[in-house]
């Protein structure tokens, strides 16, 4: 980040209802986000994250993933409409397209993901379901960097809930977004005061790597 006039830069993307976009929206305009959100992109053409951006008076473009030809066409094409924004860090916020290394490799520490499952545990979909199916007793959330490793790169931060008796996967997926609402806006305040780093494959907050999960975040 250059000097302290210019607020780090965003570029968000989102493939549904967009409440953790929401939370970064709440957090820059509450003062505890110290951040602009250059545009909202979406794959999907009728997610609601980008009427949230919409109202929220943020460019949106969305980029529909079916009328490319392959992935590595899609991700050129979204790759392009990106750096059009020239974004200090770029977030994954329920985005739901695994990206081609050469886009990974273009946003190198500067790509952000949110993940429903306390990391290294149960990466890729279904994490609740996966979860109660195993007996465990608590889940939650996960931001970390995006490497090529699907939902691999290094924890930053993690907030954990317990799973209760009677817990279905929507009513556990709702417990932990609240969470979710809180770490993912921190991590980005972090990154954005540059007390966050990526160095060969390990998150450094502070100078200090961070151990395997990230920082763990208590309410
Ligand atoms: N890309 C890379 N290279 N690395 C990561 O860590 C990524 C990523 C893209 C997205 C988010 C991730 C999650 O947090 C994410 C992390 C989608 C899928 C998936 O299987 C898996 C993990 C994540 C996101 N998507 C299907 C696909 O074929 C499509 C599913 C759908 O459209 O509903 O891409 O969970
Ligand atoms: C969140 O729970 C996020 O962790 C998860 O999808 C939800 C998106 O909610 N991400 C993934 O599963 C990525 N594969 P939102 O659209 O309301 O922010």
């Amino acid at each position: 980040m250059s000097a302290s006039t210019s607020p780090c830069k965003l570029v968000i993307l989102v493939s549904g209802s967009g409440s953790n976009l929401q939370s970064f929206i709440d957090g820059i305009n509450n003062g505890s986000l110290s951040a602009d959100i250059a545009a909202v992109f979406s794959n999907r053409p009728k997610a609601y994250g980008l009427e949230r951006a919409a109202n929220a008076g943020i460019a949106t473009e969305a980029i529909d993933h079916t009328e490319f030809e392959s992935r590595e066409a899609f991700d050129a094409k979204l790759m392009e409409r990106i750096d059009s924004y020239s974004p200090d860090l770029v977030i994954l916020a329920g985005f739901m397209r695994i990206l081609t290394p050469g886009f990974v490799q273009n946003y190198h520490g500067r790509l952000l993901n949110i993940h429903p499952s306390l990391l290294p545990k149960y990466p890729g979909l279904h994490t609740h379901q996966r979860a109660i199916d195993a007996g465990d007793p608590q889940t939650g959330a996960t931001v970390h960097f995006v490497t090529e490793e699907l939902d691999g790169g290094p924890a930053i931060i993690q907030a954990a809930v317990n799973i209760e008796t009677g817990d279905t996967a929507e009513t556990l997926a709702k417990r932990v977004l609240t969470k979710e609402h809180i770490i993912y806006p921190q991590a980005a305040q972090w990154f954005a005061e540059g007390r966050l780093t990526l160095e060969s494959n390990n998150a450094i907050l502070d100078n200090t790597p961070l151990s395997a999960g990230g920082y763990q975040y208590n309410d």
